[in-house]
Parts: structure tokens; C-alpha cells; sequence
């Protein structure tokens, strides 16, 4: 039998209300011990809470919800005081004395997930949707705890479920086997999954940048303005800005929230034939910056190369799958009309900003070009709020989906379709928890807070 824990779910501090809650077997003896008798189920009471000595501690409003249909899924109590520090910890207190112990971080959430009231990725979501710093992320968090994500990874599970056992049958009719396998609705259901699959991914994508943030890199030649940039960006003077070409030579990360989009910044060196050691280092941190990065932000300064003669020289050098948006800085220099790529031109095809790191002018058109590259627009409804371990697991989906369809395409043993359609059910069933391990559950509840 599990303790019973317990713990403030309000935040600490002086408030109207505060919230301390109970969850466990022990909830109903304890509640009749501090309140003389439970209150009926569901239904808020006036009670008096009463120390050791029939004292009373404080009162307010008591809230019993028996098991199963609590949070938790187990009996549960919660009592309503007022919300000063000295009566929520003289409360605690009686509650540990009548048995109870101290939550850890997310333990009412975690027991939720283990009695099955939520699944991993849900719970995940409630945690989500506390912190989001943005209506966007909030929205996003609360499509995935309601359960909108998970119903897409169980449907995709499905389809692939499904899949699996037509090869399978295969296998059991070995003399039938080319017959199942040359049956081309079988590959159209496998694109068709995949399809599915990369729908989910996007949506999750989005939703990743939006609670995680996305990591942007700035980056270009010598004296672009890139430090200049990111100072406008932080709004203040993060990093040294001078003439010289090739002052900057570490990687500079500053976190900006920018309308509640949170932001990683990372200034680079200057992308040349490096003049010494430490410059060479400089660059090729840059472009392991670049590498790992949601999106490139490639600096040129429009008074000196209008033609982004420094982006068409660069190109081949940049990490491939990473979306780039040119910047064509000092247009107070340059004017607004210069530095313009014609169609055929090499990155005409790529967003583009001009602005003046110096004067400020343009950054609010580079604040909305970011705002729509992280979903953040007002009515985006397809963003479902997501971490970097769901994008690791849907990968994983498209690389046995790949597979499958590869070893299908070869008219390969049935067997090997269905051990790579197995793998991409267990990868999405990490997703919603269906596969998971101690230490995973205890690297996702460890960062709630506690009496969540
Ligand atoms: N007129 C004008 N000057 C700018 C602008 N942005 C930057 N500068 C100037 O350009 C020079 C280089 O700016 P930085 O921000 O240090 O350039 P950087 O790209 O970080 O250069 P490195 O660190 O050497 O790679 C400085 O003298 C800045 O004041 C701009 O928008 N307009
Ligand atoms: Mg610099």
C-alpha cells in the first residue's frame, strides 16, 4: 500500500487561500482524526481543522474525493485555509503527525500516471502547461493534456498494429507469403503512416519550440553586426560590439523571452579563414552551434555585400536540415531598398529580414518572422505541446517506418517488416508511457514542483 503524502498545492507565500492537499490509503482516518468526521464526497465543507488537543488550527473548507475519481485515483483530501505561511505549515505538520508524509516533486501527478488517471505525456503536459510562459504554449499544454497528442500516438500505434498483423499472417501462410507482402494496399497503408507520422512530428516540433524554446545562432562573416544583434535582441550590452572584424571569438548564449517566446541566442565568431588558434576554435564551436541549432539567423551586412556574396560562399558549410533566415543588417547604412536577391538568385528562396542592429529598425518585423517559425501565432491550432523526448521517439518511429517500407520494397522476409513495425509501436509507446522505466519517470517528476 502506498503512504499517504502531503503537501501546500498553492504557492508559498501570503494569499487569500491556500491549498494543502492529502492523497493516499491513510486520507479518510486522517480526515476524521483533524476534522471529526469526513465531509460527503465532492461536496465543499465548512470544518474546523483541529490539533492534537481538539484545537482548532485554522478553518476553511474541506474537500474529500474518495478513490478512484480523484486526481490521484486515490482518496484525497483538500483543505481550503487561509493563506498564511504560519497556518500552512502548522497544518502540514498535524497532517504528518496523523501519518501522513511530504511529497517529492510531482508526486500527485506521478500517482495519477501509475493508477492510469493520465498517461506519461499528459502528465508531462500538466507540468507544461504550469510553466508556459505564453498564451501559445498554454494553449498548446493544454491540447496535449487533454489528450490530443496521446489519442494521436495511440492511433498511429494502431494503424502500425495493424499492419503488423497482416505481415504476420504472412508468416503463418509462409507458402502465401509473396502474396501478402505484393499486395500493394499493404505499402499504401505503410505511406499512409508515415504521412500520418510526419503530421504528428510537425505539430510536435512546434509545440517543443514553444515550451522548451528554440535555440536560434547568429552567424555570418567578420563585423556583419552579429554581436550588435544579439545585444538588441537581450536588450542590453551582453556582448563586446567594436570594428574590429573578429572580435567575437566564444560562443555567447543568452536566454530572451521576447512576448513570452522563450528564446536561446547564441552569438558565434565570425565565419573567415581563421587569423589564429583561438579564432579556428571560435569557428568550429560556431559551427557546432549552428548544427544543433532550431534556426540560423545568417548576418550580412547589406552596406558591404548587398548580393549576400558571404551567404552564397558559406552555403555549402552550413548543417544541412537547418532552416535559415537571412538578415540583412545596417540598412541605416545601406537604405531599405538595397541589398535585395532577385528570384535565381542563391537564397532567394529563404525568409529574409532587413534591419539595422544598430538603429533598431526592422527588429519588429524579425520579432513576428520568429513568432510564425515557432507556431506562435495567434489560432494556431495544430500545436500540441511536446518535449525533445517525444521528438526522440517519433525519429525513432520514422526510421523502422523507413525501414519497414524498405524491406517491403525488397520483398524481404516478413519477419523483418514486422520486427521493424514492432520497434516503431515500442518508440511511441515510450511517448504515452506504455514503455517506460523508473529512472525515466523519475527524470519527468523530479522537475514538478512540489504539491503537484
Ligand atoms: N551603421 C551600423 N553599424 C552597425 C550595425 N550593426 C553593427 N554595426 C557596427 O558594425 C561593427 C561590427 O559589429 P559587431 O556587432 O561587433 O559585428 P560582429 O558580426 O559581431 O563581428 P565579429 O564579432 O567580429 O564577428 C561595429 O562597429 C558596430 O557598431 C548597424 O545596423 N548599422
Ligand atoms: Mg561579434
Amino acid at each position: 500500500m502506498s503512504d499517504t503524502i502531503v503537501a501546500a498545492a498553492t504557492p508559498p507565500g501570503r494569499g487569500g487561500i491556500a491549498i494543502v492537499r492529502v492523497s493516499g490509503a491513510a486520507v479518510r482516518e486522517i480526515g476524521e482524526r483533524l476534522l471529526g468526521q469526513l465531509p460527503q464526497p465532492r461536496i465543499a465543507t465548512t470544518a474546523q481543522f483541529r490539533d492534537r488537543d481538539g484545537n482548532a488550527i485554522d478553518h476553511g473548507l474541506a474537500l474529500y474525493f474518495p478513490a478512484p475519481q480523484s486526481y490521484t485515483g486515490e482518496h484525497v483530501l483538500e483543505l481550503h485555509g487561509h493563506g498564511g505561511p504560519v497556518l500552512v505549515e502548522a497544518l502540514i505538520r498535524r497532517l504528518l503527525e496523523l501519518g501522513a508524509r511530504r511529497a517529492h516533486p510531482g508526486e500527485f501527478t506521478q500517482r495519477a500516471y501509475l493508477n492510469a488517471k493520465l498517461d506519461l505525456a499528459q502528465a508531462e503536459a500538466v507540468a507544461d502547461l504550469i510553466d508556459a510562459a505564453s498564451d501559445a504554449a498554454a494553449r498548446a499544454a493544454l491540447r496535449s493534456l487533454e489528450g490530443e497528442f496521446s489519442s494521436r500516438v495511440l492511433s498511429l500505434s494502431q494503424t502500425l498494429g495493424e499492419l503488423r498483423a497482416q505481415v504476420e499472417a504472412a508468416i503463418d501462410f509462409a507458402d502465401e507469403q509473396i502474396d501478402v507482402l505484393s499486395d500493394t494496399a499493404l505499402g499504401a497503408r505503410l505511406e499512409a503512416a508515415t504521412t500520418q507520422l510526419a503530421a504528428l512530428s510537425a505539430a510536435s516540433r512546434q509545440g517543443r519550440l514553444l515550451t522548451e524554446g528554440m535555440t536560434v545562432v547568429i552567424a555570418g562573416r567578420p563585423n556583419a553586426g552579429k554581436s550588435s544583434l544579439l545585444n538588441r535582441l537581450a536588450g542590453h550590452d551582453a556582448a563586446i560590439v567594436t570594428a574590429t572584424p573578429g572580435t567575437t571569438r566564444d560562443l555567447l548564449r543568452e536566454r530572451i523571452v521576447l512576448d513570452g517566446m522563450p528564446l536561446h541566442v547564441l552569438d558565434t565568431a565570425g565565419l573567415r579563414s581563421a587569423g589564429d588558434e583561438i579564432e579556428a576554435e571560435g569557428i568550429r564551436r560556431a559551427r557546432a552551434a549552428m548544427a544543433a541549432a532550431d534556426r540560423i539567423l545568417f548576418v550580412i551586412d547589406a552596406a558591404d555585400d548587398p548580393h549576400a556574396a558571404a551567404f552564397v560562399e558559406e552555403q555549402a558549410l552550413l548543417p544541412t536540415g537547418v532552416p535559415v533566415t537571412l538578415v540583412f543588417n545596417k540598412i541605416d547604412l545601406a537604405g531599405n531598398d538595397a541589398a535585395a536577391l532577385e528570384s535565381g538568385d542563391v537564397g532567394a528562396d529563404l525568409p529574409s529580414v532587413r534591419l539595422s542592429a544598430l538603429t533598431g529598425a526592422g527588429l519588429d518585423t524579425l520579432a513576428s518572422h520568429m513568432k510564425g517559425c515557432m507556431g506562435f501565432e495567434a489560432g494556431a491550432t495544430d500545436v500540441l505541446s511536446a518535449r525533445a523526448r517525444h521528438l526522440d521517439a517519433l525519429t525513432r518511429v520514422d526510421q523502422h517506418l523507413a525501414q519497414a517500407a524498405q524491406q517491403l520494397a525488397a520483398r524481404n522476409a516478413p519477419e523483418l517488416v514486422a520486427e521493424e513495425l514492432r520497434r516503431a509501436q515500442l518508440a511511441l509507446g515510450e511517448i504515452v508511457g506504455t514503455e517506460s522505466s523508473d529512472e525515466l519517470l523519475g527524470r519527468i517528476f523530479s522537475r514538478f514542483c512540489i504539491g503537484k
